[in-house]
């Protein structure tokens, strides 16, 4: 089957944006009055859990349970993590976030070649807008699908299968490009082949069921070699032939 599309991962694939998050959640627990602090060694595991407001609830459960006791939780929860989103936000668009090596050229190959793109996300579209604006400075993708769009966050398919639906593509014209277990779990999930890049924070992710695992982007990965890749449906070892 043909490649007609490429569906991208926003965090961790697209630009290294953990740390940014990171902050912005450590800012927003200031700001709320919570002596709460996610160093890097405990986000690295709260990662596991996909959502920003779901990774809010996890920690309280492992950490600060009577807070989870507290009347209206689910209200505190979002109000925590609509100021978080304020403070990333502002954080990208001041320059905090860069896109990752080859993104940029990679997108450039597919919008010459007529290559339709697609975002499979679990963070905000708004977000991923933010990221575009400051990194892209154009939005050449075909469509983009949030976590708070879909019933279920990655690693559920949901996104992945909502993004086939939206480009009317079957799994098989489809390609994902993913850097965590939980992302590669959900465009798998969804049946489409998926090429994992890792990021800073999930370097030990198991990428069992991946097409292939790359470093980076750069210098290999154009269009043709994915093509070839997914046309062959094996996958050719840990860096391109
Ligand atoms: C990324 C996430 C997101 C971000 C924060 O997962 O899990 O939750 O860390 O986003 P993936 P929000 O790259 O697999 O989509 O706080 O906006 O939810
Ligand atoms: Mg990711």
């Amino acid at each position: 089957m043909t490649l007609r599309a490429l569906i991208f991962d926003v965090d961790g694939t697209l630009a290294e944006t953990e740390e940014a998050h990171r902050s912005a959640f450590n800012a927003a627990f200031v700001q709320a009055g919570l002596d709460w602090f996610w160093s890097v060694s405990l986000y690295t595991e709260l990662l596991r859990v996909t959502g920003g407001k779901e990774r809010i609830r996890e920690y309280a459960r492992r950490c600060v349970p009577e807070w989870l006791q507290l009347p209206d939780v689910d209200a505190r929860i979002r109000a925590l993590h609509a100021r978080k989103t304020a403070l990333y936000a502002a954080a990208v668009r001041a320059g905090a976030v860069q896109l990752r090596p080859g993104v940029r050229r990679l997108i450039d190959e597919c919008h010459a070649r007529r290559v339709r793109m697609a975002i499979a996300t679990t963070t905000s579209e708004a977000n991923v807008r933010e990221l575009l604006d400051g990194c892209l400075g154009a939005d050449p993708f075909d469509c983009i699908v949030a976590g708070d769009a879909v019933a279920a966050k990655k690693p559920a398919p949901d996104v992945y299968v909502a993004v086939l639906k939206r480009l009317d593509l079957s799994a098989s014209a489809c390609l994902a490009i993913e850097d965590s277990a939980a992302g590669l779990a959900a465009a798998r999930g969804a049946g489409i082949a998926t090429l994992v890049t890792p990021s800073a924070y999930t370097r030990d992710h198991d990428f069992n069921g991946a097409l292939a695992v790359v470093p980076s982007l750069e210098p290999d990965i154009h269009f043709d070699v994915l093509a070839r890749w997914h046309a062959g449906g094996t996958s050719p070892g840990a860096f391109p032939s």
